[in-house]
């Protein structure tokens, strides 16, 4: 009888671990491999930039291709030779240090509502600070995009439908070089539908960018550069 609690109290033990791994997310990896041992490890970002946000209905940025897009603006103070982004939804109990807490996120941490994320990293014609004011105009090149991320925790559904990108600099060509500039993240859910939850964003860098800031609105971006 009692290798049998001893069984039951392991399987219990195992159950719990895999809750709490389900949403934890592994450091995250650049591009860069080095081979240790028999298999090619990614070696992970050294920079990371944390954002937890929550997306409500109705107030998206924008409406393309029948999805409903919502913005993130990303200043990057510096030049950086690739950038990764990834985004799990709900944000849960990811842990994040010192993350910046973007706009509905505390009124909503509890909520367990979710999306099928999927997300583009695009970099606008604004290359200074003093261009940001007037980034209305600005024309926005994609740059990558990711719908699902095998590398990505499970969503609370069981399935894989985070995302994941990394994007190279393409020196030569302004648009696509990874130079100091506006950026943003766009993220919708993979269908045309409502975009309802919390979610976890995060900006690898293999370099330092201190001075990095991010912010659902312009306005608010040139209100954390000041
Ligand atoms: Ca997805």
């Amino acid at each position: 009888m009692k290798l049998i609690k001893n069984v039951s109290l392991l399987l219990i033990f195992l159950s719990t671990i895999g809750t709490i791994n389900a949403q934890k997310l592994k450091a995250f990896g650049s591009l860069t491999k080095v081979k240790i041992g028999p298999v090619n490890k990614r070696v992970p970002y050294l920079d990371v930039i944390s954002y937890l946000g929550h997306a409500s209905l109705g107030t998206e940025n924008e409406i393309k291709e029948g999805k409903k897009f919502y913005y993130i603006y990303l200043w990057v103070p510096a030049v950086a030779p690739e950038l990764g982004l990834r985004m799990v939804s709900p944000a849960g109990s990811s842990k994040t240090k010192t993350p910046i807490i973007g706009a509905g996120y505390e009124d909503h941490k509890d909520s367990k509502d979710f999306f099928d994320t999927y997300i583009t990293l695009e970099r606008s014609s604004v290359f200074t600070k003093d261009g940001i004011a007037d980034s209305a105009n600005a024309t926005w090149t994609t740059l990558e995009r990711n719908d699902d991320s095998g590398e990505m925790p499970k969503q609370p559904s069981g399935r894989k439908y985070n995302s994941l990108l990394r994007y190279k600099s393409q020196i030569g060509d302004p648009l696509k070089a990874l130079t100091a500039g506006l950026y943003r993240i766009g993220f919708t859910s993979y269908k045309k539908g409502e975009v309802n939850g919390t979610f976890l964003a995060q900006i690898g860098s293999p370099v330092k960018l201190p001075g990095i800031v991010m912010s659902n609105t312009i306005d608010g971006l040139l209100e954390q550069m000041k």
